[in-house]
């Protein structure tokens, strides 16, 4: 009686990679897929069956934390093979590994909210490092906006986290790791789509990721060492990984476990937040309507004054553009879950369609928080006004989720949300914006993540503002 996953028929060997072929990125063509097939389908890739779900309902019942788990999936997966050393938080097999419970026991406080209020001036720093470089190339320069807000947000997570200074606005080019980090999340999501059993004859290639997984093990291992040798008496995460106890435990942390929280961090912790801002400036400015109240926001709030971190709480409708933005563009636009192992239900299934336990599941986010359901006939439109408080906590508790769900949730959370609100204000306070382009078609970048192509903007410094 229950109901069986429509297929796309696929070929021998490469199953349904031609399907992903057509569009500009993956997950536009699983979008498209949806549409065609319709919210749940299956598909065979890099030599595996996969269950795509695409609607709100759907979505709601894998998020059960009961039944499912997070189970890294392909691009994660192979982003963890290219490193050298054991899980970071991120990429970790399941919350069941020692590695996982102990990295997150020690870090969550780090990441709380008293935490990340403390990050508050060196998040300004870099902010004020972007507000004058704008400034200083003034209103004829095309500003490569993602660029530069990758170069923001590079900066931001390594200064807060590690007191490290990649100093990417002085710099043409970008730091030997972000480059080595690059190279390991492009391999990986092409990586992803090959079948496994034909990684292991891509010789150049898996020579040169293991070069770059290794430069990046050594950049974590020089950090670690500095702070030893310079102990500064910093609270912030690196200390906590450093010196901190795991409270169920009474352990500190190995080293090499030490590296790849510190690579995780800087993965999982920039291009994220790079992609939220850049989508928001894309949406303000093609909704002119919302960046005129963005802006009548932050004149009125903070007016002349130096923003601080008292003003964050007040910019209502700036972090209601952020949460809008975040559902219409989820910059990490996939996810996977997998049925618990303890959970023993046979058949399975979701939604009435019976599913094989070991096809993962991939949740297309930005499909599902677009279900007009949930959010009515303009759920495509930018509204930011129904991601207001009050709009926001009535929504059902599975409608928004661009930072993941359950015990795997994001612990960046707050803090992308701290700089990306900080971010917003101090530019809208300082400069006026136009599309460089005003006929600019959003085109999209996809590595592990999801950004805007080719998108660039113009600033001129407000008038009475210095
Ligand atoms: Mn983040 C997990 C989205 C910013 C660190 N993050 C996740 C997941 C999503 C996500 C989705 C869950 C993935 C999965 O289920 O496979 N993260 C975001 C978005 C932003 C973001 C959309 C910004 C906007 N993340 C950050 C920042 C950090 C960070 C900043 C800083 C360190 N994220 C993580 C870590 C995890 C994670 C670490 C893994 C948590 C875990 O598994 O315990």
């Amino acid at each position: 009686t229950h109901k069986a996953v429509p297929a796309p028929p696929g070929l021998p060997v490469i199953g349904n990679l031609l399907d992903l072929a057509g569009s500009e990125t993956p997950i536009g063509a699983l979008e498209q897929l949806a549409e065609k097939w319709g919210p749940i389908y299956k598909l065979t890739l890099g030599g595996r069956e996969r269950v795509i779900i695409a609607n709100y309902a759907l979505f709601e019942e894998v998020c059960d934390e009961t039944r499912f788990f997070k189970v890294p999936g392909a691009g994660l997966d192979s982003l963890q093979s290219g490193s050298p050393g054991p899980p970071g938080l991120f990429t970790a097999p399941s919350e069941k590994h020692p590695d996982w419970g102990q990295a997150h026991r020690i870090l969550v406080p780090a990441f709380g909210p008293l935490s990340i209020r403390n990050m508050f001036d060196e998040m300004h720093d870099i902010a004020s490092q972007l507000v004058l470089k704008w400034a200083r190339k003034g209103p004829s320069y095309r500003i490569p906006i993602t660029e530069d807000f990758t170069r923001l947000t590079l900066d931001t997570i390594a200064l807060c986290t590690m007191d490290y200074r990649f100093n990417s606005f002085y710099q043409d080019g970008m730091h030997s790791f972000v480059d080595a980090m690059l190279a390991v999340l492009t391999d990986g999501g092409a990586r992803a789509r090959i079948p496994k059993f034909m990684h292991k004859f891509m010789v150049m290639r898996n020579k040169s990721r293991q070069e770059n997984g290794k430069h990046m093990v050594d950049t974590a291992q020089e950090v670690i060492r500095h702070r030893r040798e310079n102990p500064s008496g910093k609270k912030d995460p690196l200390d906590s990984l450093i010196n901190g106890k795991d409270p169920k435990t009474g352990e500190g942390m190995r080293d090499p476990l030490i590296a790849s929280n510190l690579i995780t961090f800087l993965i999982a912790g920039h291009e994220t937040t790079s992609g939220l801002l850049s989508f928001a400036f894309h949406l303000m400015l093609t909704n002119p309507r919302t960046y005129f109240e963005a802006v009548e926001e932050v004149d009125r709030v903070v007016g002349r004054e130096t923003l601080s971190v008292d003003h964050l709480k007040d910019l209502k409708y700036i972090n209601a553009i952020l949460r809008e933005t975040l559902r219409l563009q989820p910059t990490a636009p996939l996810f996977t879950r997998g049925l618990r192992e303890e959970n023993i239900e046979d058949p399975f299934t979701v939604g009435g369609y019976a599913l094989n336990r070991d096809w993962p599941i991939m949740c297309l986010i930005g499909k599902i928080q677009r279900d007009p359901q949930v959010y009515g006939d303009d759920a495509n439109e930018f509204r930011p006004e129904r991601m207001l408080d009050e709009e926001f906590d009535k929504l059902p508790k599975a409608a928004w989720k661009p930072f993941g769900t359950g015990m795997r949730a994001c612990i960046g959370r707050p803090f992308a949300l701290q700089e990306a609100l900080l971010v917003v204000a101090i530019l809208l306070q300082n400069f006026d914006f136009r599309m460089d382009d005003p006929s600019y078609q959003l085109k999209i970048k996809s590595t592990l993540t999801v950004k805007p192509l080719d998108f660039y903007v113009r600033a001129t410094l407000r008038k009475g503002v210095s």
